[in-house]
């Protein structure tokens, strides 16, 4: 029996992936640069009173030009990693049609300034920029056309960028976009208390008529999936990125995590549970007054269509959660008022679903290959006099997360990659730029980039390979 040390035991299983995120409309800037069409975050955003501030991305922080930095800001954080997501109305203006090839250009550099510092692109396809014209065509996600749209894509970006990058991510957070863009999304921040956040198009559709979009979002993942395995390279590699809402047992006994993966998979039915099921619960289609999206078996099969992996999104506690002798079986614990919080308004702090997510992940899907696709905390971060950036509650936020994670893999969990959301500041959609979320803060009158405390904990982490 090898009786690990203290310090062997907070390593990670050998090849495990330090990774760094962003988005593109989040980061890139350049809005209408090299025959880019709107998006409709665009669009969004240029209307005032959806943004705090009043806020947009028509710069970002300039990622667009600034790549190359940033790509060396990377390489300093010793991240072997990179998921970046690509914008689809700069390589199809128009949502399909013809290919706008200064567009994919830019991915094209990207990707090569990536490898030659030897950091493994990951890329996803659809981290919410619609491109405006689908929105005016076919309202978007609520048409089925949109899935097929994004399937051709998909399979034109896998085609081209194939022979360079083999990873890639159909979909971001199916809820956010789905929930958040077509109705508004309620978040639960303890107290009783819930926060409201809106997103691009803006719509306020019935419970009854989000089941469609759902419905629609989830074929466009399956049809995305079958499209890059047909037109990229043999040994492509795709899965999702999805934020599942995690159910946390109260205690750590049979019956409590029992109650809470019967939570879990209920609740995520309308997304994580058909695409990894190929079926909608008996209770998901009995909801909104039973109203039923309309979907055919075949439909089904392709939204369930094999992956190499499945990308999850780790923030905050969807629900506590204790065993109930009633049915369903398990009952909610409330969010006390006081619980401790992180700097967003929606982020109630429990590192443990850092734990209980990919073992979630695993125990009911019997998921083989988990990457850790979003993980991180917006603090109040500010450049001090001596130059540095001390966000002391971030680092505090990455080795408990990360001492959570190192759990799950000394367990056996299957997980095979972190990537912390951000790599550097950035626009943090409904709320502009106050949020930060970024191991560098940007100066966003300067642009100007600076490696903050928590870049230091990430340097020496990937390094070792361990919790540090
Ligand atoms: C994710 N919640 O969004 C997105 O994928 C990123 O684009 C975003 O910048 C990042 O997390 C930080 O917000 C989330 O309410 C939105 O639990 C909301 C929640 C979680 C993640």
């Amino acid at each position: 029996m090898n009786a690990a040390a203290p310090s062997s035991s907070r390593t990670f299983p050998d090849g495990f992936r330090w990774g760094v995120a962003t988005s593109s409309y989040q980061v890139e800037g350049a809005w209408d640069e090299d025959g880019k069409g709107p998006s409709i975050w665009d669009t969004y955003a240029h209307t005032p009173g959806n943004v705090k501030n009043d806020d947009n991305a028509d710069v970002a922080n300039d990622h667009y030009h600034r790549y190359v930095e940033d790509v060396a800001l990377m390489k300093d954080l010793n991240a072997n990693a990179y998921r970046f997501s690509v914008a689809w109305p700069r390589i199809f203006p128009e949502g399909g049609g013809k290919p706008n090839r200064p567009g994919l250009d830019f991915y094209d550099r990207l990707v090569d300034e990536l490898l030659g510092a030897g950091i493994e692109p990951f890329a996803t396809l659809y981290h919410w920029d619609l491109p405006q014209a689908l929105q005016d065509r076919y309202g978007g996600w609520q048409r089925k056309e949109t899935a097929q749209a994004f399937a051709d894509y998909a399979g034109y970006v896998a085609e081209q960028l194939g022979d360079r990058v083999k990873h890639y991510f159909t979909i971001n957070e199916f809820a956010s976009f789905v929930e958040g863009g077509y109705q508004g999304l309620d978040v639960q921040v303890g107290g009783g208390r819930t926060v409201h956040l809106g997103a691009a198009p803006g719509l306020r559709l019935s419970d009854a008529d989000l089941k469609q979009v759902r419905h629609h979002a989830v074929l466009g993942h399956g049809l995305a999936v079958q499209a890059i395995r047909a037109r990229g390279p043999a040994g492509t590699k795709v899965g999702f990125a999805e934020n599942i809402r995690v159910g946390v047992p109260v205690l750590d006994t049979p019956e409590h995590v029992k109650a809470a993966e019967t939570a879990t998979r209920d609740r995520n039915a309308g997304f994580m549970t058909v695409l990894l099921e190929g079926r909608y619960t008996e209770e998901y289609l009995a909801s909104a007054g039973g109203r039923t999206p309309t979907f055919t078996d075949e439909e089904l099969q392709v939204i369930a269509s094999p992956l190499d992996f499945v990308g999850i999104n780790v923030y905050k506690p969807g629900w506590y959660l204790e065993p109930s002798d009633e049915p369903p079986g398990y009952r909610d614990i409330p969010v006390n008022a006081s619980h401790p919080k992180m700097g967003a308004s929606w982020h109630v702090l429990d590192p443990e679903v850092m734990y209980w997510a990919p073992r979630h992940m695993r125990s009911i899907w019997g998921a083989e290959s988990i990457f850790i696709t979003e993980n991180g905390s917006a603090a109040s971060d500010a450049v001090a006099d001596d130059g540095r950036v001390y966000d002391s509650d971030r680092v505090m936020f990455l080795r408990a997360c990360l001492a959570q994670l190192q759990r799950a893999t000394a367990e056996g969990v299957p997980v095979h990659g972190y990537f912390h959301w951000s790599a550097q500041d950035n626009f943090e959609w409904g709320d502009g730029y106050g949020t930060r979320f970024g191991l560098v803060h940007v100066d966003f009158d300067t642009l100007e980039r600076t490696p903050k405390l928590s870049a230091e904990w990430f340097r020496a982490a990937a390094r070792a390979n361990r919790v540090v």
